[in-house]
């Protein structure tokens, strides 16, 4: 299958995030698309393009005008104020204080569009974002013209990102911005599964009064872990859209024995829903040696899962989201890829 890649998406380079209470080297750094592009190369996945230009057009079908517009003039404002280091929000408008008041400074409008304190905005950070988003939707289309796959090689990734804030390293929501492209190309029905070890939040906020986006999730018990709040069995839906979100909380240490009866649960949803095109949010966080994460997967579990997948036979585009090993990313990601070909 074909991998779509911009050099621009190497332009974040965060140093610092803060995580477990201190400030620690980021863990989403551009070396990890380095590896998975390396690693695409030597096993011969197939051509390597660059993405196409989408414009803004795709990213306002998904993201608030005021969001874009704050994450456009970020870095001037920023430095206007004084600052030159990348940037950490440290105030939210949470319970009984007003978020629908957009400050003047740019601290307040930083917590007013973010999740969390572990996700820095550099000077490239927002082109970086738009070509992964590219990088997405160059993906969605190459299926959607008629390849059984394609690989977004996503970097940075999208699925906590939400209509109007940016968080967990994502800043636009890829596989959001592709499902919501195809719906309005011309596809009836787009289903996303998304593997990454953490809940998709962004993305399952996005679709959940809608019923023409399924959105199945499995990944660890917000209970115990990132994103916490959202996740949990009990989101199913509202409105329309009821009954077309699903989650599978699975508990830490989880290993391939445990994962693979969510699985099928998510496959059986496929089958029912039949898909035109399914988009795989791809996190390698679940592999045994994560820095951040607390599932088992061996390398070889990966290999699984393309397989498994590739069973459901749906024209799909593997969008990356997290993975925080770096030397046995391009190795797990490519094991999703060969193991969905060969079926
Ligand atoms: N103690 C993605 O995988 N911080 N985002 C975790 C660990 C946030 C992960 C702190 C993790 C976000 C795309
Ligand atoms: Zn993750």
């Amino acid at each position: 299958m074909k991998t779509v890649f911009s050099s621009l998406q190497l332009d974040h380079d965060p140093k610092q995030e803060i995580s477990d209470g201190e400030l620690k080297p980021a863990v989403e750094i551009p070396e990890r698309a380095r590896i998975v592009l390396r690693t695409v190369e030597d096993r011969g996945l197939g051509e390597i393009v660059a993405p196409e230009d989408f414009g803004l057009r795709p990213l306002q079908r998904v993201h608030a005008p005021d969001y874009l517009d704050f994450m456009e003039s970020f870095w001037s404002r920023w430095t206007a104020a004084g600052r030159s280091r990348e940037a950490f929000p440290f105030v939210w408008p949470v319970r009984t204080l007003r978020a629908d008041v957009a400050p003047d400074h740019i601290d307040g409008l930083l917590g007013r569009y973010s999740m969390d304190a572990g996700t820095p905005l550099g000077e490239q950070t927002f082109a970086a974002a738009k070509a992964s988003a590219n990088t997405a939707l160059t993906a969605a289309k190459l299926v959607k013209e008629g390849e059984k796959a394609a690989f977004g090689l996503c970097r940075p990734p999208g699925h906590h990102s939400g209509r109007d804030f940016f968080g967990g390293y994502c800043f636009l929501n890829n596989a959001a911005i592709a499902a919501q492209w195809l719906r309005d190309n011309g596809t009836d029905r787009v289903a996303i599964l998304d593997v990454d070890y953490h809940h998709g939040n962004g993305t399952q906020s996005i679709f959940y009064d809608r019923s023409d986006v399924l959105f199945l999730s499995i990944h660890a018990d917000p209970m115990q872990e990132y994103p916490y709040f959202l996740g949990h069995a009990d989101e199913t839906g509202e409105n329309a859209g009821s009954g077309f979100t699903q989650n599978w909380p699975l508990p830490l240490g989880t290993d391939w024995e445990g994962y693979a009866p969510a699985l099928e649960d998510a496959c059986r949803w496929l089958q029912v829903f039949k898909p035109n095109i399914l988009i795989v949010s791809l996190g390698m966080d679940c592999y045994e040696n994560d820095p951040i994460s607390g599932f088992k997967f061996k390398s070889d579990d990966f290999t699984r899962l393309g397989q498994r997948l590739s069973a459901l036979d749906i024209p799909t585009a593997f969008l990356m989201e997290g993975g925080y090993a770096v030397d046995a990313l391009g190795t797990n990601c490519v094991n999703v890829l060969k193991g969905f070909e060969a079926g």
